[in-house]
């Protein structure tokens, strides 16, 4: 397959990318078509590596109709509508909602995609995402994450279904100290997830001071811990929205630790501006963790969508662009640099997060040929247009074309 005339990652000339065998095999100007060669014409659009989603809740996506609302908003009445109708799943149920999530991704550009499954109160929903894993592994790739929900240190039972998920194969393991009993308790949370993440050689993405509360200060805990582990850029902190709410002085100390431990930030822009700030009058805080400042201190940071038409956010269709756009303007990212640059947050940094092999991601010969390719010719014109994908390659198969 020979791709004419795209513009690789905002490259000012257009380039031809020739495939053969499911890898890019060469790029160049005016390759020739070799006989019989199939031709994808980019018309002098962007071709970027796939989109990469880091944090979904595969299980709750598209519940609402059955879940009942949140009238509140809050992430705790979300917790709490979810805990209802989880006590009664379907494990074909809980498949089929995927499958439809999964497909709204596929349409959207997303190959690669981290979804946390709530193991509190059972493993249906775990079983069910294990399978289905296995099913869509030709077009998306997927990780999960076992996620306590409840807290770890609740019960029992949640100790011991942790345990059992990760030993059935999950690839992460999760947590949520800001949710934990005390502030104490969270602490031992962390030790003891970093230690069943070691035990099974685990990467580790914690759901992580997920509210408005200048006092949630867990981050420096699980950094830490990555640190002193030598865990490092296999840690994950996902939300850490209270970092919002934390004084300028505090950041810098913490910066600091986060730069020398090599976690990875997930900020899911879309849902935490529905859930946080709902406590507050005016002025109302953004639910938003510091993405500018990180970045500007080498810190990875990528995103996740976290959530579609559930208890936690009403709406959402897989564009991770939307997802992108919304981080960018609450982060006051929108000079035309930042705009341009920041496609690199939801595919290179995504990819890090995910641990992918840097020779399984990105467009270079030797590689995978999976990449997307757009209308517009940079990625500015991607954000400003919306006119989303033309063609989605996966293996160097078209999964995905809009022509
Ligand atoms: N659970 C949680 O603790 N936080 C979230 N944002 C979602 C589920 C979606
Ligand atoms: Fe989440």
């Amino acid at each position: 397959m020979l791709i004419k005339n795209v513009k690789i990652e905002n490259a000012d000339r257009e380039a031809d990318v020739r495939i053969k065998n499911g890898t890019i095999c060469e790029i160049g100007e005016n390759l020739k078509a070799l006989e019989g060669e199939e031709i994808i014409e980019g018309q002098g659009g962007l071709m970027l590596p796939p989109f990469v989603d880091c944090h979904i809740h595969l299980d709750t996506c598209l519940s609402l109709d059955a879940t009942g609302a949140n009238t509140s908003g809050t992430l705790f009445e979300g917790i709490r509508v979810w805990s209802e109708y989880r006590k009664n799943l379907d494990k074909d149920e809980v498949q089929e909602r995927a499958l439809r999530t999964l497909h709204l991704y596929q349409e959207k550009g997303v190959q690669y995609v981290r979804s946390h499954v709530d193991i509190s109160n059972d493993l249906t929903a775990f079983e069910a995402l294990l399978e289905l894993k296995e099913k869509v592994a030709d077009e998306i790739e997927l990780q999960l994450v076992a996620f306590p929900q409840d807290g770890v240190l609740t019960s029992e039972k949640v100790q011991k279904n942790l345990e059992t998920a990760v030993s059935m194969g999950a690839d992460v393991v999760g947590g949520i100290p800001h949710f934990e009993l005390t502030r104490e308790h969270g602490e031992r949370s962390i030790q003891l997830i970093i230690e069943l993440a070691q035990k099974y050689d685990r990467l580790v993405d914690i759901h992580c001071d997920e509210i408005d509360d200048d006092y949630s200060r867990f981050l420096e805990v699980l950094a830490a811990k990555a640190y002193e582990t030598g865990m490092g850029k296999k840690v994950s902190a996902s939300h850490t929205t209270a970092m919002h709410s934390y004084n300028n002085a505090y950041c810098s100390k913490l910066f600091r630790v986060l730069k020398m431990s090599g976690v990875n930030i997930i900020a899911n822009p879309l849902v935490n501006v529905n859930l946080q700030g709902r406590f507050d009058t005016y002025p109302k805080r953004r639910g938003i963790t510091r993405i500018k400042e990180l970045l500007e201190n080498g810190i990875n940071v990528s995103m996740g969508h976290d959530d579609m038409y559930d208890p936690f956010y009403p709406l959402g269709n897989g564009d991770m662009t939307e997802v992108l756009a919304m981080g960018l303007h609450l982060c006051h990212m929108m000079g035309y640099r930042e705009l341009n640059d920041s496609y690199r947050i939801i595919t290179y940094n995504g990819a890090n997060t995910l641990n992918l092999e840097p020779e399984r991601y990105g467009i270079a010969v030797g590689r995978p040929a999976n990449f997307n390719i757009f209308k517009g010719g940079s990625f500015f014109e991607v954000l400003r247009s919306r006119q989303g994908i033309r063609h989605s390659v996966r293996n160097g198969r078209v999964i995905n074309s809009k022509e």
